[in-house]
C-alpha cells in the first residue's frame, strides 16, 4: 500500500467513526453494563470467609467490585496465619518474603506487581500501579519503592512462625513444589457489584521456599486471573509453573465467549494442562470463574480444593469437584 493510499483509508476510516459517535456509546454502555440489576456478589477461592464477607458486605453497600475484591483480599494479606499470602506468608529459600499480586477491572485495566518485599498489601499495591502509574508491571525493588511514595509503610512480612518453619526446611533444604491441601492458599476473588460491573484480584507470596526472585502465575494478567465484562472472569491457584504454560485465565474467558459454560470452560483448562503430562501429575492446579450471568464454575486436579461465595446476606464453602 503506497503512502496516499494509507493516508486515505486511515483518513476514511476515522471519518466514518467520526460520523458515527454512536458506535462509540453503545460500546461503552455493553462494557459498563453487563449485567442489568446485577445482585452483587463476591467469590474466592479457598476458605476465605472473613474475607469474602468483607467483600461481600462492601458490594452490598454500593462499593464498586474492584475496591470490594482489594478490600476483600486485604483481610488474608494482614492474616497471620494464612502462610500463603500477604504478612506471615512463607519466604523465598533465602528467607525473604516476597509477594506478587494483580487487580483488574470491568474496562480491562488491569495492574500487577511482582516479588515485592515489605510491602503487606500488594493488591491494593497493584490498583494503585494500574491508577497512579502509565504502566502495568512493576517489580521487586522498583515496586517497593513506588509503595513507599504512596505512603505504603515498610514492614518486615517474616514472622516468628514463618521464620521458625523456614528455618526447620532448611534442614533439609529439599525444594518440591507440594499439592495443596489447606483451606487457603493464593487468594483470587471476583466480584460483580451492583452496577453489574466484574472485577478481580489475586494475591499470593508464591510457592514456599522459591528460588530468589521466582514469580508465579498470580500477578501474570491472563494466568492468574483475567476479567472481560463481556463475558466473565477466572482465577487460578496451585502450581504456577503450570498455569503460565497454558495462559489458565485467559483460556477459561476465552472458552466461555466460545459459549462454554463456566463449568466446561474451566475442566477444559485443566485438561489443557493434564495433556502435556505423561504420568499423573504430583501438583495442583484450581480455576474459579464466573461469566457474565453470575453462573459458577470450578475444577481443579486433584481434591481439596475449595471457594468461597457470598450472595444475599449468605457466605459459604463449596468443595470442588477434580480429577483424581
Ligand atoms: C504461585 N499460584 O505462585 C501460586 C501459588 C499458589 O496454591 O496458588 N499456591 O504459583
Amino acid at each position: 500500500m503506497n503512502r496516499k493510499v494509507f493516508i486515505e483509508r486511515t483518513t476514511i476510516g476515522i471519518s466514518s467513526l467520526l460520523v458515527s459517535p454512536s458506535l462509540f456509546a453503545k460500546k461503552k454502555a455493553i462494557l459498563q453494563k453487563p449485567y442489568p440489576n446485577a445482585t452483587p456478589f463476591a467469590i474466592a477461592t479457598w476458605n476465605v470467609q472473613k474475607a469474602t464477607t468483607t467483600a461481600g458486605q462492601a458490594l452490598d453497600q454500593g462499593m464498586n467490585a474492584l475496591d470490594a475484591a482489594v478490600q476483600g483480599v486485604a483481610v488474608e494479606e494482614a492474616n497471620l496465619l494464612n502462610s500463603t499470602v500477604g504478612k506471615g506468608g512463607a519466604p523465598d529459600r533465602d528467607g525473604n518474603v516476597s509477594l506478587d499480586a494483580c487487580v483488574m477491572d470491568s474496562n480491562g485495566n488491569c495492574g500487577a506487581v511482582l516479588a515485592v518485599e515489605n510491602i503487606t498489601h500488594v493488591a491494593a499495591l497493584a490498583k494503585e500501579v494500574m491508577e497512579k502509574t502509565p504502566h502495568v508491571i512493576l517489580a521487586g525493588e522498583g515496586a517497593r519503592k513506588f509503595a513507599i511514595s504512596q505512603g505504603y509503610q515498610a514492614e518486615d512480612l517474616l514472622t516468628e512462625e514463618s521464620k521458625k518453619a523456614w528455618q526447620k526446611w532448611l534442614e533439609e533444604g529439599h525444594y518440591q513444589p507440594e499439592i495443596n491441601v489447606e483451606n487457603h492458599d493464593t487468594i483470587g476473588m471476583l466480584c460483580v457489584d451492583k452496577e453489574g460491573a466484574l472485577s478481580g484480584a489475586c494475591t499470593t507470596s508464591g510457592l514456599a521456599y522459591k528460588m530468589k526472585g521466582r514469580v508465579g502465575d498470580s500477578p501474570i494478567i491472563g494466568s492468574g486471573l483475567f476479567v472481560d465484562n463481556s463475558v466473565g472472569a477466572a482465577v487460578a491457584t496451585g502450581l504456577g509453573e503450570e498455569v503460565i504454560k497454558t495462559v489458565g485465565s485467559f483460556l477459561i474467558v476465552e472458552l466461555m465467549r466460545q459459549g462454554k459454560s463456566p463449568q466446561e470452560a474451566c475442566e477444559e483448562a485443566i485438561q489443557r494442562i493434564l495433556e502435556k503430562q505423561k504420568t499423573k501429575p504430583d501438583f495442583q492446579v484450581a480455576y474459579l470463574a464466573t461469566n457474565k450471568n453470575g453462573v459458577l464454575g470450578a475444577y481443579s486436579i486433584h481434591s481439596g480444593f475449595t471457594y468461597t461465595i457470598y450472595k444475599n446476606n449468605k457466605c459459604q464453602n463449596i468443595n470442588v469437584k477434580s480429577i483424581f
